[in-house]
């Protein structure tokens, strides 16, 4: 398979870390996202909003979109299942990985801070403030759906290991990087701490990647 990543985008980070804690192998081709290298056609022709990740398995079919990715990949190596199949289960992990994928990430995307900084004339000051906000709404959800699950962890569901840990270490590891006060959220950064000793989520991080350029 062929993954098509860029260090620091946190949905990529998401798949590196199902592909490694599946255990599958692929190809890592960076796209860099900061020099525009996702909007260029040949990447369009795969991912129509011009994004990472771009999954391409072995028979050639392209996916985009990073949770169709992870169901997919539960369906070629269901071991460790990210997707629960007890049906409560499976919707409280959905409800918490909707919560990351459609609430907080849009609005803090790339692009999204382009258009606020480079056609709205949206100062860094006010940037930053933008994008602080929009994880302290998220991630402050996110504790109380963990809380109110009261699964006594380590992982954000229990004892086994799922989307919603795949989701949330990539979401925490951007609001670490811009510097966001996370006190509020200490089961969230108990299951992010407990994740950090696991290798697939450790050898799946931006600053181990072939692409990676320091700060
Ligand atoms: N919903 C998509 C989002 C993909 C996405 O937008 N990825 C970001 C990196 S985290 C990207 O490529 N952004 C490029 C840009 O905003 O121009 C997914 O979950 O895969």
């Amino acid at each position: 398979m062929i993954l098509y990543s860029f260090f620091n985008s946190s949905t990529a980070y998401r798949v590196r870390i199902a592909l490694a804690l599946k255990g599958l192998q692929f190809e890592l081709r960076p796209v860099n996202i900061r020099r525009g290298e996702q909007y260029a056609p040949e990447h369009r022709a795969m991912s129509p909003v011009g994004g990472v990740p771009v999954l391409v398995d072995d028979a050639g079919n392209v996916l985009s979109q990073s949770l169709a990715i992870l169901g997919y990949l539960d369906s070629l190596a269901p071991e460790p299942l990210l997707f629960p199949t007890e049906p409560l289960a499976r919707a409280r992990v959905q409800e918490f990985v909707q919560l990351i994928a459609c609430d907080i990430h849009p609005v803090n995307n790339l692009r999204v801070l382009k258009y606020l900084k480079d056609t709205l004339a949206v100062d860094e000051v006010a940037k930053h403030a933008w994008y602080a906000h929009w994880v302290a709404e998220g991630l402050g959800a996110a504790e109380v759906l963990l809380q109110r699950a009261g699964a006594a962890g380590p992982f954000a569901f229990g004892t086994t290991v799922s989307a919603a840990d795949v989701c949330l270490v990539p979401q925490v590891a951007n609001a670490l990087r811009m510097q966001c006060d996370l006190s509020a959220y200490p089961r969230l950064m108990a299951v992010h701490a407990h994740c950090q000793s696991l290798p697939a989520f450790r050898d799946a991080a931006p600053e181990r990647q072939p692409d990676y350029t320091a700060p």
